[in-house]
């Protein structure tokens, strides 16, 4: 069965436990029993991972080359200054999609700025958990 990654940035092991108001109430778990459910349903298997360390990520997006189809990313606070991120995605031509729980236009301008967006065939944001599902969605028509 073919293959995505959904990749989690910084911070993001705390979704569900604070600052509900903004990320909802659903924890990462949860994101990826939705995320494998999605995923399942389009015929796709997933790898689901995340991390707080910068350069875990660019090697996880490294070694994504011949092993999945696609990335779907929520790189978290790197989204709004990693040159790095970008060049690693670019440097793996894998068709990614740029996700955020919150809506990021709405909130303060620094986080208006994103990196991953010009390496991303798409931007998902504001749909809370669905956004995910949003993602892998548009992940696997881009693939038809
Ligand atoms: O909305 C998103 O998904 C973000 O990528 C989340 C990042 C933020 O820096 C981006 O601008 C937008 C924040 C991660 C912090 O995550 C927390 C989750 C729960 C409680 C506290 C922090």
């Amino acid at each position: 069965m073919p293959s995505l990654l959904v990749l989690n940035g910084p911070n993001l092991n705390l979704f569900g436990t604070r600052q509900p108001e903004i990320y909802g109430s659903t924890t990462l778990a949860d994101i990826e029993t939705l995320c494998r459910d999605t995923a399942a349903s389009l015929g796709y298997e997933i790898a689901f991972e995340q991390s707080n360390h910068e350069g875990v990520l660019i090697d996880h997006i490294q070694a994504a080359k011949g092993v999945h189809a696609g990335i779907a990313f929520n790189a978290a606070a790197y989204t709004h200054t990693s040159v790095a991120l970008y060049d690693a995605l670019v440097s793996v031509e894998l068709p990614t999609v740029e996700v955020h729980a919150s809506n990021v236009h709405a909130r303060e301008p620094f986080r208006h700025k994103s990196f991953i967006a010009a390496a991303s065939i798409g931007v998902i944001a504001g749909f809370g958990a669905q956004s995910y599902a949003l993602a892998i969605r548009a992940l696997a028509e881009h693939l038809k």
